[in-house]
């Protein structure tokens, strides 16, 4: 072999080496936490003064206190009574409020969605109660990086961050292999049931709207859930926990993002406010409605429709009233085919701007750096 050759070869071994290095050390990064973990609701009861300095966000990120949620605005409100009949026609004037919501907004509410509104308390109620369980019985449930799944207190796996003032517990519900019924709570004793009954109610919903996407799109009505793999989708249920907090003013219960996945559908507490979307550059306090959901575009409908629909930042803002629970519902792509803008919206005038990436690809960045705004699809957008 020349000498140029064997170096060549070596540089390349040595790459493949790093490269191996670098996996090996992600790898062991998401199999435990960089801290110990501490449970936030704990920290609430032990009636705290202070905030400890883990919670205190610099202050470009604080939120700005207001006594009550403004009422002026408030995202848009959709009615889905008649989206569809029964002879398979959609209803125009319905279809036109999803399409400007999903330009403008990436956050819409519905109602007369079709998921039973008792089933809606119904589910709330059981995981209120859930985290309400002394913290001995959910420490069974804790979590690791790895899945995610189960009772958490962290997102994201740098060492020194500052967190977020919440809880979460996390399950799969799709595919039917990641469902696994050993890794939900069984207590309280009904929870399994509701979860699963609710979970079938919500996966339905997805996919109507899912049909809607699509078709305002001009596109064939299943465009979308086949380019998410039919029925092999995945989805998963976050449910978040955020205990009173001494200074909200300082905390965030969840810091800004935008959905890594392909939709949420987000049942919010019937109460206490907290959620906040950003639009044009101001902090939206979403007011929830009586048993609506909040729908919202993440990721990979944005990326899946070249920016058409946009995914939005949002955060959650705390409080030192009232604890509050949503529960925050992943419709995703299967996880391990690649998701680009659709050959039908592209053209040389509107090139793609995302090259193709999987969704398990995708999502390592939340589980690895945390919520980070938006700067995740942002920087995956293709070189030009
Ligand atoms: O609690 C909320 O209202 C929002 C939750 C959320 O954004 C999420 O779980 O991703």
């Amino acid at each position: 072999m020349s000498k140029r050759n064997r170096s060549k070869q070596n540089k390349k071994m040595n790459k493949n080496k790093k490269d191996v290095k670098i996996e090996t050390e992600k790898s062991s990064m998401m199999d435990e936490w960089p801290e110990p973990i501490v449970r936030v609701q704990s920290l609430a009861e032990s009636n705290l003064s202070t905030l400890p300095d883990r919670y205190i966000k610099p202050a470009s990120q604080r939120p700005t206190m207001t006594e009550d949620a403004p009422a002026a605005t408030n995202i848009p409100i959709i009615d889905l009574e008649g989206l569809f009949s029964e002879d398979g026609s959609s209803d125009d004037v319905i279809m036109a409020k999803i399409s400007e919501a999903c330009r403008e907004w990436g956050f819409f509410q519905v109602v007369n969605h079709g998921v039973r509104p008792e089933l809606m308390d119904a589910a709330r109620e059981n995981w209120r109660e859930f985290f309400h369980l002394p913290v001995n019985a959910k420490e069974t449930y804790s979590n690791s990086p790895r899945t995610y799944e189960g009772y958490g207190s962290r997102l994201g796996v740098e060492k020194g961050a500052i967190l977020d003032w919440s809880d979460y517990y996390y399950l799969h519900h799709l595919p039917p292999h990641l469902k696994d019924f050993n890794k939900w709570p069984s207590s309280p004793p009904t929870i399994r049931e509701v979860i699963d009954e609710y979970g079938k109610e919500v996966v339905q919903l997805c996919e109507r709207i899912m049909r809607v996407l699509s078709s305002n799109l001009g596109l064939d009505k299943d465009k979308f859930q086949e380019a998410f793999g039919g029925k092999n989708i995945g989805a998963c249920l976050r449910v978040n926990y955020y205990p009173k907090c001494p200074r909200p003013e300082l905390a965030l219960g969840l810091s800004s993002h935008s959905d890594p996945g392909g939709m949420t559908i987000l049942l919010p507490d019937d109460q206490v406010f907290g959620l906040q979307v950003r639009k044009d550059n101001t902090w939206i306090t979403v007011k929830p409605h009586p048993h609506a959901f909040i729908v919202n575009i993440g990721d990979q409908i944005q990326i899946l429709s070249n920016s058409t629909y946009k995914s939005v930042e949002h955060r959650v803002i705390v409080n030192s009233e009232r604890e509050r629970v949503s529960l925050a519902f992943f419709y995703n792509p299967k996880s391990d085919i690649p998701i680009q803008p659709l050959q039908e919206l592209v053209s040389t005038h509107n090139p793609p701007l995302y090259p193709p990436m999987t969704f398990d690809q995708y999502r390592l960045f939340i589980r690895t750096q945390g919520p980070r705004g938006k700067s995740h699809v942002e920087s995956h957008v293709s070189p030009r």
